[in-house]
């Protein structure tokens, strides 16, 4: 759509670049199941993101929920509300039942702390979300995990390349899970991965990911088709060359913001964690309506009404949803903090490619409170 800056905008290389690794498809009619790109790009992810085993996928939800029946999860998951509802959809097909969890006021991930009062008997797993990328507090989930014996899948779909004190963040936990979907910093166009350090895990998911099979004519457990194409493994593989540089100029684009929008009164901005490296891919700001004088919605709908389609992610919560607000955990006054932000969030536009005059336009329009329109689109 023409005069329309959106939420994102996908990375994508030269297309010229992409042409030669077509042609060895071709040459190859080798088109997916474990191919050669799909080898290489296992290993060269790994290597990239400095963890131990990776398996590629089709999308990022299924993903999860092949996580969830490699490692037998059952009863109730402990997850958050704050997130794509996708987390959410994942426990529910593998028949289990999500226990909403409040979240934390700086990095609006699960709260660590307000997690052991909702364990029962029949919880077997957490679920938290490195939401925007911001790492979870990891060691105390680890520690929580480790004294009730529960299993610790992070939904990583956020955090590509994310890095905690000097360690990747996708090395906590029994699992985590990456998205490649077109909106995320890291795309490629559908896809996502399963990312663990135990080499049982990683060939039972490579199992389950290929309906079951073992071997020619062996099936060890009822799986699904999760597998990731020849085509996609071979952009993917193409994209982790440039990726350094798209992250770079996001982050340009993220210091812009926060230099134009540091004092806006009623404004917050999620300020970079300390010993976190950050990957860009969101920059949500809350609303605060009283101090900012006009609503959150009222902000939305103007920047829209300007051509600039920021996103309310997360709005509303997985757990008002009518798939799940009958949930015990669900019911309203029970996460006063994800209640707060979800009436309160905007993610703007950011993706590498953003020009400063369109982080200029956006800006002013939101510190110009009473004004309606700018000066035409940046786009
Ligand atoms: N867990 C979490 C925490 C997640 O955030 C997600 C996905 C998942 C799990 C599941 O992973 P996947 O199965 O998707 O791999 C988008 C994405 O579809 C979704 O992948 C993502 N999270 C979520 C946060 O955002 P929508 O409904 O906002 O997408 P859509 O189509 O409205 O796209 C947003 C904007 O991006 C568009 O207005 C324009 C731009 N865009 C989008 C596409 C698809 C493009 O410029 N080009 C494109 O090809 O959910």
């Amino acid at each position: 759509m023409k005069n329309t800056i959106f939420v994102t905008e996908p990375s994508l290389p030269p297309l010229a670049e992409f042409i030669p690794y077509l042609e060895e498809i071709w040459e190859n009619k080798w088109l997916t199941n474990n191919g050669q790109f799909h080898q290489q790009f296992e290993q060269a992810l790994a290597e990239y993101l400095g963890v131990r085993y990776v398996s590629l996928f089709t999308n990022g939800m299924i993903a999860l929920q092949i996580g969830l029946q490699a490692l037998r999860i059952t009863g109730e998951v402990i997850t958050t509300p704050f997130t794509f509802v996708a987390t959410t959809h994942a426990i529910h097909w593998n028949s289990c039942t999500p226990v909403f969890c409040d979240i934390d006021p700086v990095t609006y991930n699960l709260d660590a702390d307000k997690l052991e009062s909702l364990i029962t008997p029949k919880t077997t797993a957490i679920m938290p979300v490195h939401v925007y990328g911001n790492p979870c507090n990891v060691e105390k989930l680890q520690r929580i995990a480790d004294t009730y014996g529960l299993k610790l899948f992070y939904d990583a779909a956020h955090a590509f390349g994310v890095r905690t004190h000097g360690e990747s963040v996708l090395n906590f936990g029994d699992l985590s899970m990456l998205s490649f979907h077109a909106t995320k910093v890291f795309n490629t166009f559908e896809g996502g991965a399963l990312i663990t350090n135990e080499p049982k895990l990683k060939q039972r998911i490579d199992f389950l990911k290929n309906f079951g099979f073992a071997g020619e004519t062996t099936v060890v457990a009822p799986g699904a088709n999760g597998k990731m194409d020849e085509f996609r493994a071979a952009f993917g593989l193409l994209q982790l060359k440039h990726i350094d540089e798209e992250i770079a100029k996001t982050r340009r684009v993220a210091e812009r913001y926060r230099a134009a929008l540091a004092e806006v009164p009623g404004i917050t901005l999620m300020e970079d964690l300390p010993n976190v490296v950050h990957n860009y891919g969101y920059f949500p700001i809350l609303v605060d309506e009283v101090r900012y004088g006009l609503s959150r919605d009222a902000l939305y709908d103007k920047l829209k009404a300007n051509g600039y389609y920021g996103r309310r992610y997360f709005y509303p919560l997985s757990s008002q949803f009518p798939s799940y607000r009958h949930l015990p955990s669900a019911e309203p006054g029970r996460m006063p903090v994800a209640e707060a932000i979800t009436e309160r969030v905007i993610c703007l536009p950011i993706f590498a490619n953003l020009a400063d005059e369109c982080v200029d336009r956006i800006a002013m329009l939101i510190k110009d409170v009473e004004g309606e329109i700018s000066e035409g689109n940046c786009a």
